[in-house]
């Protein structure tokens, strides 16, 4: 094979680089006389920095878990290619794995539901058919990822998702009592999670039922924490002020929100009424404790406790007026609440936090910067050597400035914290860097999530994609690499290495996913990896089928008008990558059966006549062969 011009060639820097072996590797690839895999090719570089092209065939080296906004799904991105790899629907209704139409989905959907949401919902069908996902955040072990699961908040309908990242599915949903919206959303990271800190972010009287309206004096605003291991609520607290971002520390003893309309007006010009704000932290044994001694009123069937000011499990340190983004850095000691409105940043010690609580300073004794950086902070990420990365909403610039500089301007010293601004396109909101929310933040990548492409991309009418933008920050400058075009809208996002998730190909026969289908057909004497049977039950018709590319294990089964049908589907291809559809014409059904997975989809059979069901995930060269006739008898007349 010639050598391809577009193919990297190896620099001095390669041949000098970490090991002969990889240099080996390197020279192998522009020979074109070995397939290599992504870990040892030599993909494509900005001038002396990271490489950035992945080749195809090549595997990405990190994994990012964008969250979808109000299309209510998460994406998983590989970068630095920014490949869609995958998307992962949870509060959407999605047409091609038919996710809120199977009964496993619908589990998943309905069951952590309020008793008067489900209540409400009864004459929609029984779910929500939207969500407004906004913060991602993947399970923490000691600081850093554990691949276990990730989680995310529903600020449309007050509800907190958890993915389990093996296969990369939704397993629980809960919807969270007193509150009203979730917004900011963060783990513990320390000893684990433990924790899911969940904002509310609205006020409104609890409880909700209509006796209190327009008073809003006696309107609150809840700050919850979900147990990640129940999905349950550990408990629940009330705090003056709407809620907007939250974080931990790494010592386990601390979450912290940004807080604005401490006014807690109820109108544009009530909330921004006054120049401050503040930042409130919780502190977690205080609060635990006084759970463990029964100092708490139920609500709603949680513990709440009251920790509006005075409160001995709260302290309210003043920032300027409606502070967004809450992010600790890597260093597991300074944490940085964003301005918005002002154009600073504030930078706290936690180190400060158990004097804070023991009343021996006062709470701005705490803060130990506040860098002025431009116009609209909103959110700061970090690089592990020291430098935060805060995005300029109105400036649409990322600013990259120095922790220590700024602190050291703070005590009055002339310098200057600021190392760099750039430009990107256009107001930028939420950022992130390579695993830069965990203790081993690595400095090389950060994207920049905008919430406004305008030119950058051909026109698509006036509904136009979010832009994100891949940005080199291994060296002295930032450099930006790679625009990304992308759905509504991606708030926020979690940039994971590789190494550390593990998802399985295959589906255990054992998963809790469909474990009601396995017991049902345990009851019925079904083999589900060998029968294909119909099981008549009064008007319940229970339809069992195998897929096995090409074919289904039933070519027709009969029904009766009117009866309940559930249909069981089991693909026991146990081939990587062979998933199997079921779609009935006509009647609204499809699903995903991934390979060794059993999918059920329960309906009304209440339209007599003949109705094709198909496969609809592209399996095999008789893919389209594989189908087969539902018979609905019509009713006697
Ligand atoms: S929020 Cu969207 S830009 Cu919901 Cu994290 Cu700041
Ligand atoms: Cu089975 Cu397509």
């Amino acid at each position: 094979m010639a050598i391809d011009d577009r193919q990297p060639r190896l620099n001095r820097r390669q041949l000098l680089g970490t090991t002969a072996f990889a240099a080996a590797a390197g020279a192998a690839s522009v020979g074109g006389a070995l397939t290599l895999s992504g870990a040892m090719a030599t993909p494509a570089r900005a001038a002396d920095g990271l490489a950035y092209e992945v080749k195809p065939g090549e595997l990405d080296e990190y994994y990012v878990f964008v969250s979808g906004g109000h299309s209510g799904e998460i994406r998983v991105v590989g970068m630095p290619s920014m490949r869609e790899l995958m998307r992962i629907p949870v509060f959407n209704r999605c047409s091609a794995t038919g996710w809120g139409l199977t009964n496993e989905s619908r589990k998943v959907l309905t069951e952590g539901l309020l008793p008067e949401t489900i209540e409400f919902l009864g004459e929609r069908g029984g779910i929500y058919l939207n969500g407004d996902l906004h913060h991602p955040h993947p399970s923490f072990t000691d600081g850093t990822y554990d691949g276990r699961y990730l989680f995310a908040n529903d600020k449309a309908n007050t509800r907190v998702c958890r993915i389990r990242l093996d296969v990369m599915k939704c397993d629980k949903i809960i919807q969270l009592p007193n509150q009203h919206t979730v917004h900011g959303l963060r783990v513990q990271k320390y000893p684990k999670t433990g924790y899911v800190f969940c904002n509310g972010e609205d006020r409104v009287p609890i409880p909700n039922d209509g006796k209190v309206l327009d008073d809003h004096k006696q309107y609150h605003a809840i700050f919850t924490a979900v147990d990640g291991e129940t999905m349950k609520v550990a408990w629940q607290i009330s705090v003056d002020g709407n809620l907007d971002n939250v974080d931990a520390d790494y010592q386990g003893k601390y979450a912290f929100a940004t807080c604005y309309n401490s006014e807690e007006g109820v109108t544009l010009p009530e909330m921004m009424a006054s120049e401050q704000d503040w930042v409130v932290v919780f502190d977690l044994k205080r609060i635990e404790e006084a759970v463990a001694k029964g100092e708490f009123k139920e609500m709603g069937g949680v513990p709440v406790l009251d920790g509006r000011h005075g409160s001995p499990y709260t302290r309210y340190i003043p920032v300027s007026n409606s502070p967004h983004g809450m992010n600790t850095a890597p260093d597991g000691i300074h944490l940085v609440a964003n301005g918005k409105l002002s154009p600073t940043v504030t930078v706290f010690d936690v180190r400060t936090f158990d004097d804070l609580f023991a009343d021996k300073i006062k709470p701005r004794d705490t803060v130990v910067a506040e860098p002025q950086l431009g116009l609209g902070p909103l959110h700061t990420a970090y690089d592990g050597k020291g430098n935060a990365y805060t995005t300029l909403f109105i400036d649409s610039q990322v600013c990259k400035w120095n922790i220590e500089d700024a602190k050291r301007a703070y005590k009055g010293e002339k310098v200057d914290p600021i190392r760099q601004k750039l430009d990107v396109q256009y107001q930028p909101g939420h950022n992130h860097t390579s695993m830069g929310q965990t203790k081993e933040a690595d400095g090389k990548w950060l994207i920049s999530l905008n919430k406004f492409s305008k030119d950058r991309y051909l026109n698509v009418g006036p509904l136009k994609p979010e832009n994100d933008q891949l940005i080199d920050i291994s060296g002295d400058q930032m450099v930006l690499v790679h625009d990304n075009p992308t759905f509504a809208e991606p708030h926020d996002a979690t940039i994971v290495h590789n190494s550390k998730i593990n998802p399985v190909s295959t589906w255990n026969r054992e998963d809790p996913f469909f474990a009601d289908a396995v017991k049902q057909a345990k009851a019925d004497k079904i083999d589900l990896l060998s029968d294909s049977q119909v099981i008549r039950d009064g008007n319940k018709v229970r339809v069992y089928m195998t897929s096995a590319a090409p074919a289904f294990g039933l070519d027709s089964f009969n029904v009766r008008e009117g009866d309940e049908v559930t249909v069981y589907v089991t693909n026991i291809d146990d081939v990587e990558d062979l998933t199997h559809g079921f779609a009935i014409v006509n009647y609204g059904i499809n699903m995903e059966v991934g390979p060794q997975a059993t999918a059920s989809v329960t309906f009304k059979a209440d339209r007599p006549g003949v109705w094709w069901y198909y496969c609809s995930w592209f399996c095999h060269a008789m893919h389209m062969e594989m189908k087969g006739r539902m018979f609905v008898e019509p009713k006697q007349a």
